[in-house]
């Protein structure tokens, strides 16, 4: 691994023999207990659907056995262990937007949930045919249309609302192809029906469901997660702020928020803010209080309020093991259960507060929309007084950061497009033809949307951190999400600065339009902002998503809501690297589907890439192709 790269890891290195002195296990430990992982699992060809196995079927043609009790081939099973993998993704991005939408639902003038962004609440409800959308009370509006959100969870009939924002080619492919989503909860269920035991056995079938189930979560359940995430906490904004660990302040209180909701952490940084605690805060010794983010729900917080960064998913370990958090607050997805035995061995406390995700070991506070600023006042409190416990022998914390921007919602793109437009054309503004210029024009290639999370199975940031730098010095533009988004700031490519590290166009985009090369979109289910703009440009040039010079790329993966968004992405017409390959390999014809043939009737498919170097020569060429076929 090159240090040059990756400072942050000699930190890592630090930590993790802390840790050692500390006596406090990691996942390292855990990763080498778990020693050879099991290679059925790994080709994907175990199957523990029924109670007559598990069963095994080899994954070599020819050796061992073919069939499972029921008959269930290699191809079976390895579509169906891949389809639900889908349906637990689609689940939580679309569970999670449920939350959001209830938040809504619940949402009053007198707050602590209110309409923050009256502006798209009612361009939303113009978008779905709310009559007078530009004249009813708020609040009647917001409550109608969470209703209306509701009902694209278990609507008996027709598709998602939001496709019919889609390019016209895209949407008959869709239609074509029996992969528009109905209801979310129906996919899900259908698809859990369709792979019972003596359900669906036809690969390509059980593919196309997921895939359909897949689109519910990114045209549907993210979607729905991103649009009402902003109206009710406000549409993000260009802003600075800071990441690493570095973050983490010796001489505040600390709390750690995890997880990926933003109901529960906007409500814990009012309770930070309010000016009884911070006394109370300073009558414990501390200069203040201190909020910090992890995973998604840091960049949730990140994105609206420039909260700092303290890190990406493999660092949620080290982040206590600095001895300086007084609480790690979480809520729901990518918590490790490890964390309360962690925590005991410092001063901290772990608080879950999802009854989704309780998470046992410490404490358990139910958040909810009726209480939530008394659930967070509680939390805050905790952390506070919890103060007086930390233990400075056991503080380290690495001397570690990096500034950066963060908060570049399309919104937010599309206003500093508008800033060039206003003093260099006669363009109209408030669209992304500036964007489209530069890409047809060839003055950048293409562009790129680096997504996901950390995996042990690749040296950790080192793949999303090699990928975008060798882009942006070839001209491709970047937009990032989730943990990638997070390895991005902690290298310094989210700064405006990194401009330096680009090729001679993208480095003169960035300077005329004011950004860095590399743009932070939000979390996971912010990444139907990135199919929100790519659509944009596909509605600006009148042409099929697929045909335009942009990829998907998820170079460190690891979770199930990543099996569904590179299902999505694909279904969306782009191509989608992957750094690590998933569990299919078991199966060569469900494999030789995913990477060619569903190019034939979706117009994109998956690569499976474990270099980035490699992976970036890939897409260069796929980049190229796309431009000469285009004809630019
Ligand atoms: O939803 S990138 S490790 S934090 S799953 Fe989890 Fe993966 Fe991080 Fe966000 Ni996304
Ligand atoms: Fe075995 Fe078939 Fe049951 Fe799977 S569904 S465990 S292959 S018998």
């Amino acid at each position: 691994m090159s240090n040059e790269y990756l400072k942050f890891d000699q930190m890592a290195e630090a930590l993790l023999e802390k840790a050692q002195r500390d006596g406090a296990e990691t996942m390292w430990d855990r990763r080498a207990a778990q020693k050879t992982q099991c290679g059925f699992g790994e080709a994907g060809v175990c199957c523990r659907i029924c109670a007559m196995g598990p069963c095994r079927v080899s994954p070599v043609p020819g050796k061992g056995a073919e069939r499972g009790i029921c008959g269930a081939s290699a191809d079976t099973i390895v579509a169906r262990n891949f389809a639900r993998m889908c349906a637990g993704g689609t689940s939580a991005h679309s569970d999670h937007a449920r939350d959001i939408v209830h938040a809504m639902h619940a949402s009053k003038a007198e707050g602590p949930f209110k309409i923050r962004d009256e502006a798209k609440l009612r361009r939303i409800a113009a978008e779905w045919g709310i009559e007078a959308a530009d004249t009813k009370e708020t609040y009647a509006l917001a409550h109608e249309l969470a209703n209306m959100a509701l009902e694209e969870f278990g609507k008996p009939f027709g598709t998602q609302r939001f496709l019919q924002r889609s390019q016209k080619d895209r949407l008959n492919i869709w239609e074509r192809e029996n992969i528009a989503p109905r209801a979310i909860d129906m996919e899900v269920t259908t698809l859990m029906h369709s792979t019972h035991i003596g359900c669906a056995s036809d690969y390509e079938s059980i593919f196309r469901r997921g895939m359909r189930t897949s689109m519910s979560d990114g045209w549907g359940g993210s979607m729905i997660g991103t649009e009402f995430s902003d109206i009710m906490y406000g549409t993000p904004t260009a802003k600075p702020s800071s990441s690493n660990l570095g973050v983490i302040d010796k001489d505040q209180v600390n709390i750690l928020i995890h997880g990926h909701d933003p109901n529960l952490a906007e409500m814990v940084v009012l309770a930070a803010e309010n000016p009884e605690m911070i006394e109370l805060a300073k009558a414990k010794g501390a200069k203040g209080i201190n909020i910090v983010g992890m995973c998604c729900t840091g960049n949730e917080m990140t994105m609206r309020h420039g909260i700092k960064i303290a890190g990406n998913f493999y660092q949620q370990e080290l982040c206590i093991i600095t001895g300086a958090i007084e609480a790690a607050v979480v809520d729901v997805q990518c918590i490790f259960p490890a964390l309360p035995a962690l925590a005991k061995k410092y001063h901290t406390r772990f608080i879950s507060t999802s009854e989704k995700a309780k998470i046992s070991g410490d404490l358990y506070i139910q958040f909810s929309e009726a209480t939530g600023l008394e659930n967070a006042n509680e939390i805050v409190k905790i952390a506070v007084e919890n103060f007086v416990n930390r233990d400075a022998s056991k503080v380290e914390i690495p001397d570690v950061k990096c500034d950066t921007m963060v908060g570049y919602s399309v919104e937010a793109i599309i206003d500093h497009l508008d800033k060039v437009v206003n003093t260099n054309t006669t363009d109209k503004t408030g669209t992304v033809k500036p964007l489209t210029d530069v890409i047809y024009a060839g003055v950048i290639r293409g562009a790129a949307g680096v997504v996901g999370c950390n995996n042990p199975k690749q040296v950790h940031d080192l793949a999303h951190v090699t990928v975008m730098k060798e882009l942006i010095k070839r001209d491709v533009i970047c937009v990032t999400t989730g943990c990638a988004a997070q390895a991005a700031a902690k290298a310094g490519l989210l700064q405006l600065e990194a401009k330096e590290m680009c090729g001679r166009g993208l480095k003169e985009v960035c300077e005329r339009v004011n950004i860095p090369p590399v743009l932070h979109m939000g979390s996971c289910v912010d990444i139907s902002r990135i199919l929100d703009l790519v659509n944009l440009c596909a509605l600006e040039k009148d042409v099929d998503t697929a045909l335009l010079p942009v990829v998907g790329i998820a170079p460190e993966w690891m979770s199930e809501k990543a099996v569904s968004i590179a299902n999505y992405v694909v279904g969306s017409g782009i191509n989608t690297y992957l750094g690590v390959i998933p569990q299919v390999l078991g199966s060569p014809n469900f494999t030789k589907l995913l990477t060619e043939d569903c190019q034939e009737f979706i117009g994109a498919h998956f690569v499976f890439e474990k270099d980035p170097i490699v992976m970036v020569d890939k897409i260069m060429e796929d980049l190229e192709a796309k431009r000469t076929a285009l004809g630019i």
